[in-house]
């Protein structure tokens, strides 16, 4: 499925803004058919946002279950004869859309788009009513996965296995667009730099409906053509390339005309791989220096906002960060488009986060995680849907240097092994061109862990002075040096994809303690000098970018606060010491 780009032959709108809206705690509105007229009882809520911290009233922020989205919205005369569609690029998790009296379109998936065709009840120069339910409920059946309970108040309350917030509504923007009826369907591009020679080549496959022939042109950044090709697929050869890196993020265009359709792709030529336990692009050893994120803010939720992306973008260039984690979920494709842009590294991961039940406070000690009435088949297809539709959206991105498809699941149970490796071996087969990882929990150490050896880079989220020694940074610096010299034996590059303190911003203590900012900086002061002595250790990801919302919980006040930067992004002390380690030369 395409991103939505304007082009001559391609006309996009964003509904964006207010829409009807309505909370279903009974299910009412599939028996009433409220799709059919005006939403019944709607009030009015902002889209793209999350609709919990909007609400004033606790039992509907914490709403378990179906709410309802309409608006109206005119289809251009100018549309007729056009291949018209309707996409919403976020319904989390589950989304069914209605136009008009039809329903047409149903997902399941809270981060990656769905879309359908809508010319059959879109009449050019008039309304349109668009309707969409969204359900936030998790099973034991989704990525990721939840369980529901019932309250004394007789309300279903939801318990889930991950460290954020459940938000839930329509968080990206729904689009309205328009084509030709016969029209590019999907584009997928692979690309290689050769340092050597200099010469870039794009690999270039097309989805397309219509006979007509197809053709693509790759321009410069200058609008000259570089490069061009007939048929649906075939390779681009450009001999003095420009290659992509987080120094120079070149992008070309690649023009993709089918019939009187045409569709505009950035591509960036770049080679990634990895080379024993380096990770090169382009030929050359990368140093990952960054942060585990999140979409996250004060009342948007994790709605999409521009604004906070463009703050986030301009924090991470202040610090000195070239890379980042889209933990735990695929972000926005605008912050993808950014991060191509401006040469920031992305590892790009799945929904798959809580897959691991025995799991400290959130989980039940001595639970098991993978196989029947867990984490089974049901759940592993509903994972492997969700790679499959996250390496489809973000492919095509020079930014995306790996897939990490899951966060922390309890890897040391011999179960996941079966679970994981034919997960592995559909990622590298959707995508043999980049390295596949995932990141690992702290209670699956070398010796206990059964999967690594399917994976090329390894990740691993470590807590050394906070949630182990606690509170005593000289032995955590001991046994964080252990644990990564021990996964520094199997020959692979490690990229430590989490480690911090939770900081009370404006909290000071001299000596440092924990909760301070001066405790926060000196663990990740210790840990960076840790890493700098183990040269397999090729990145670092503070976790967090940011402070950010979880579930109410007694050891998260307000949230949690291992951000280096506050939620409303200014820094915390760690912040100052990280941008004197990572401005250096
Ligand atoms: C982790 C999780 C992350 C949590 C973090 C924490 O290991 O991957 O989602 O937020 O720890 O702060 O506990």
């Amino acid at each position: 499925m395409l991103t939505p780009r304007d082009s001559r032959s391609r006309d996009c709108r964003r509904l964006d803004g207010v829409w009807r809206f309505r909370f279903d705690p009974g299910g009412e509105g599939a028996r009433h058919g409220w799709w059919r007229g005006p939403l019944p009882g709607a009030r009015e809520m902002a889209v793209p946002a999350s609709y919990n911290d909007l609400v004033t009233d606790a039992a509907e922020r914490e709403h378990v279950g179906d709410v309802w989205y309409q608006r109206d919205v005119w289809v251009p005369a100018a549309w007729a004869g056009q291949r018209i569609v309707l996409r919403c690029d976020a319904a989390t998790h589950h989304g069914t859309i209605w136009a008009d009296e039809a329903q047409v379109a149903e997902h399941t998936g809270g981060y990656t788009p769905f879309e359908a065709e809508v010319t059959g009840q879109a009449r050019c120069g008039e309304p349109l009513r668009v309707t969409v339910r969204v359900g936030n409920e998790l099973t034991m059946a989704t990525i990721p996965p939840g369980v529901t309970s019932r309250g004394a108040s007789g309300q279903p309350r939801q318990r889930y296995f991950h460290d954020f917030y459940n938000y839930a509504g329509l968080h990206r923007s729904v689009w309205l667009y328009a084509t030709p009826r016969h029209f590019v369907a999907g584009v997928s591009v692979s690309t290689r730099f050769d340092p050597g020679t200099g010469s870039g080549q794009v690999s270039y496959q097309l989805e397309v409906v219509g006979d007509e022939v197809s053709s693509v042109r790759l321009r410069d950044a200058a609008g000259q053509v570089v490069a061009q090709g007939t048929g649906v697929r075939g390779v681009l050869t450009v001999p003095a390339a420009r290659p992509w890196s987080p120094d120079s993020p070149y992008l070309y265009r690649l023009d993709v005309a089918h019939g009187p359709d045409e569709y505009l792709l950035p591509v960036g030529i770049r080679t990634i791989g990895v080379d024993g336990a380096r990770l090169l692009l382009n030929g050359q050893p990368l140093a990952l220096r960054g942060f585990g994120m999140h979409e996250d803010a004060a009342l948007r939720g994790r709605g999409h906002d521009d604004t906070r992306m463009v703050r986030d973008f301009a924090l991470l260039e202040w610090i000195g960060a070239n890379s980042f984690r889209t933990s735990h979920y695929p972000y926005a494709e605008e912050v993808l488009d950014y991060a191509d842009r401006h040469g920031l590294l992305v590892i790009d991961e799945s929904p798959a986060v809580g897959l691991h039940l025995s799991l400290g406070n959130m989980g039940d000690h001595g639970a098991r995680t993978f196989g029947p009435g867990a984490i089974g088949a049901e759940a592993g297809a509903a994972h492997l849907a969700a790679l499959r539709e996250l390496i489809a959206r973000d492919r095509n991105h020079p930014s995306v240097i790996a897939w990490s498809i899951a966060n922390e699941p309890d890897t040391a149970e011999p179960a996941a092994r079966e679970y994981f490796a034919p997960l592995v071996a559909a990622v590298r087969e959707l995508d043999p061109g980049r390295p596949v990882t995932f990141a690992n929990v702290a209670t699956a150490p070398p010796g206990a862990d059964v999967v690594t050896d399917l994976f090329d880079l390894i990740c691993v989220n470590r807590y050394y002075g906070w949630y182990a020694e606690t509170g005593d940074l000289a032995t955590a610096e001991r046994d964080l040096e252990a644990e990564l010299r021990a996964w520094a034996s199997r020959g692979k590059p490690i990229v430590v994809t989490e480690f911090g303190a939770d900081a009370l911003a404006g909290l000071h203590a001299l000596p440092p303690v924990m909760w301070s900012e001066e405790y926060q900086a000196a663990l990740i002061e210790m840990s960076v000098r840790v890493f700098r002595r183990i040269p397999e250790v090729i990145g670092e990801h503070v976790w967090n970018f940011a402070d950010f919302s979880t579930a109410q919980a007694v050891h998260r006040p307000g949230g949690n606060h291992k951000g280096v930067f506050t939620r409303d992004r200014q820094p915390k002390a760690a912040a100052r010491l990280l941008r004197s380690r990572w401005r250096q030369p």
